[in-house]
């Protein structure tokens, strides 16, 4: 079998998603998801200028070795664009060994080991009042785990709160906005966030927050310890990762559990992570972190240290991504949950799915390969529009982290 040519599909219903597509002699077709938040056009630049000439002639089922080829066998290896770009090659092809198989991903990577995967919804309010308000229409739905995000009082623009009712986007058209921040107004509002959650839904629900890595370790270490008393299923990057370390001493202050690594994009952003067990949670999310063949052993080496998975799922990843993600939770036995924010339905018109949200879990049907289809005429009809995810500012203008 040989790859014979690839395509870069992009496309604009209501965000961008960028698809690859490989092509074989056999006519069997894969695709992957290089899908990379207000940076799609670099990602398809790269695929298109250095990697599918590579790929051209390659057999398209040595995925161990064309894995390797292109993060081992490169001299200017990782970096979010390269790994989004390779994430996409290697979906692509095992979604065409899948179909050359006749039989579902699952299958391939250590068959089933349960039926369903949960997943957690987001609920973002405009304040609390109206955080728990969202948060009980989650819990209408059927989700039994809910990640609750609230605008702050004084902070102008909460990153991902949106200011109306409408979808979740933390990306906005054209050029990066700046928005500011206060870390110390953060704070002083979360604790009391979850307590009303907790008043509200009692433990009835699986209750998340996230981060999004505003904080220097002895201050997350004051939240995660604030928080101790209301359970939380994770607290998520509380702190950039970069600084491993740094989660020392997040974990010697609480026992709330921590997830991290939706930035991540090898196993080596998690050697000190996972060995010492400062972590609860992998979020590196296939799209990202380099495939399945990579995210595979990351899942694996974590269950080693009784870390479990929590992948990264938010609307910036496409169909081919969930799915695929489906596919690996339902084979790993130290799965924890999968993150869920269901696409627009215009986004169905383009993406043919094959997973199905029921009671709180996903289940995915038994299509071969991935599973999931693009319509590449309706693809066309949505062309591309710039749109940035915002930088983020202290008060005083000083550039703040991410
Ligand atoms: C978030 C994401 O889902 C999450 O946990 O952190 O919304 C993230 O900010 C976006 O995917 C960025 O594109
Ligand atoms: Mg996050």
């Amino acid at each position: 079998m040989k790859i014979t040519d690839a395509k870069i599909i992009i496309t604009c219903p209501g965000r961008n998603f960028v698809t690859l597509k490989i092509n074989t002699d056999q006519g069997i077709f894969g695709l992957g998801d290089a899908t990379l938040n207000g940076m799609e056009k670099p990602v398809a630049s790269f695929l298109e200028s250095y990697c599918i000439p590579v790929l051209l002639g390659k057999d398209p089922r040595n995925t161990e070795d064309i894995w390797h080829y292109f993060y081992r066998g490169v001299y200017w290896k990782r970096g979010s664009v390269a790994m989004t770009a390779l994430s996409a090659i290697d979906m692509a092809l095992w979604d065409i060994k899948g179909k050359a198989l006749n039989t579902p991903l699952y299958n391939l990577i250590g068959g089933k080991s349960r039926e369903k995967v949960m997943v957690y919804a987001h609920a973002n309010g405009r304040n609390l009042d109206d955080a728990i308000i969202q948060a009980g229409s989650e819990k209408e739905k059927g989700f039994r785990a809910i990640r609750i995000q609230s605008g702050i009082p004084g902070i102008s623009d909460a990153y991902g709160v949106p200011k109306e009712e409408g979808f979740y986007e933390p990306a906005h058209k054209g050029l990066p906005k700046e928005e500011y921040w206060n870390t110390a107004k953060y704070l002083d509002y979360i604790p009391r966030l979850f307590e009303k959650a907790r008043e509200a839904f009692g433990n009835e629900v699986h209750l998340l927050h996230d981060v999004h890595h505003r904080c220097t370790p002895i201050e997350a270490a004051r939240l995660a310890k604030e928080l101790e008393p209301f359970h939380l299923f994770w607290l998520e990057d509380p702190v950039s990762g970069e600084l491993q370390e740094g989660l020392r001493l997040i974990r010697k202050h609480s026992s709330t559990p921590l997830a991290i690594g939706e930035v991540f994009n090898s196993v080596y952003d998690y050697t000190t992570l996972i060995t010492e067990q400062l972590i609860d949670y992998v979020r590196m999310p296939l799209s990202h972190g380099g495939g399945i063949s990579h995210v595979k052993k990351v899942a694996d080496f974590a269950a080693i240290y009784h870390i479990q998975t929590g992948f990264h799922g938010a609307t910036d990843l496409s169909p081919v991504n969930l799915a695929a993600s489906i596919h690996i939770n339902l084979a790993l036995n130290n799965f924890g949950i999968q993150e869920y924010m269901p696409h627009q339905d215009i986004v169905n018109e383009v993406f043919k799915v094959n997973y199905r949200f029921e009671n709180g879990f996903l289940t995915i049907d038994d299509t071969p390969g991935i599973g999931v289809d693009i319509d590449e005429e309706k693809a066309a009809r949505y062309p591309y529009i710039m749109a940035s995810l915002p930088v983020n500012r202290k008060e005083d203008g000083t550039m703040f982290y991410w």
